[in-house]
């Protein structure tokens, strides 16, 4: 049986809510983070670097996110919730799978750091990255449009890639989505998913302003 180790608030959440989808079994470990918001010293026995998720499935230990969503979709699932190569959704598909973490969470996460140095907040490269962030938001929002999911019709694993910038990492960078309407509405959508809200009361965030 798969072991996911969760740390609180983080994407671990990510890997429970793909497993309440696919209806498979597992085992949760919770871990609490640090004060200062870093993965406690007991996740680097388990791997190197310590951060969440971390998932043991016999002897394969293995770490970043979205390597666990496509392990395992392919390895335990049949490739339930990916879409095939030769399938007309497969481009869209990996796109958003890989945009979350290569693009987006990278983004954020510049945005994040500046916004906890007090002397970056009037700076010309703030302002350019917070440009960078709307010019995102909005390239994301007209992508929806056509919706309902990412890669098309269908929920797939890149809407567990692409959902958890707009949800949990928002207890971490304070932003407006407001003006971006579709992905509110696919966010409405998302909320609304039984195996979602399971996963978010197992290991969805409990407070804010933890570290990412
Ligand atoms: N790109 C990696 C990022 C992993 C990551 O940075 N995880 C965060 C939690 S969201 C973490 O463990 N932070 C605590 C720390 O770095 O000590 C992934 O998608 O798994």
């Amino acid at each position: 049986m798969i072991t996911i180790y969760h740390l609180s608030s983080s994407r671990s959440e990510r890997i429970v809510w793909l497993m309440e989808e696919l209806g498979l079994e597992y085992r949760l470990e919770l871990f609490q983070r640090e004060p200062n918001g870093a993965a406690p010293q007991p996740m680097k026995a388990i791997h190197a670097l310590g951060k969440a998720p971390i998932i043991r499935d016999g002897d394969t230990v293995l770490a970043e996110s979205g390597a666990i969503v496509d392990y395992i979709v392919h390895r335990h699932a049949d490739g339930r919730l990916a879409v095939q190569p030769n399938a007309p959704a497969y481009g869209r598909y990996i796109y958003w799978l890989h945009f979350a973490e290569g693009s987006l969470m990278s983004l954020m996460l510049i945005a994040l750091v500046l916004s906890r140095v007090p002397e970056a907040r009037d700076s010309p490269v703030r302002a350019r990255v917070l440009d960078r962030m709307t010019q995102m938001l909005s390239f994301v929002d007209s992508e929806l449009a056509g919706g309902p999911y990412f890669a098309g019709a269908d929920f797939t694993a890149a809407d567990i890639m692409m959902t958890f910038p707009f949800t949990t990492m928002r207890h971490f960078l304070d932003y407006d989505l407001g003006p971006y309407t579709n992905i509110l509405a696919y966010l409405e959508s998302i909320e609304s998913r039984p195996a979602y809200l399971k996963a978010m009361a197992l290991a969805g965030p409990k407070k804010k302003n933890d570290a990412a």
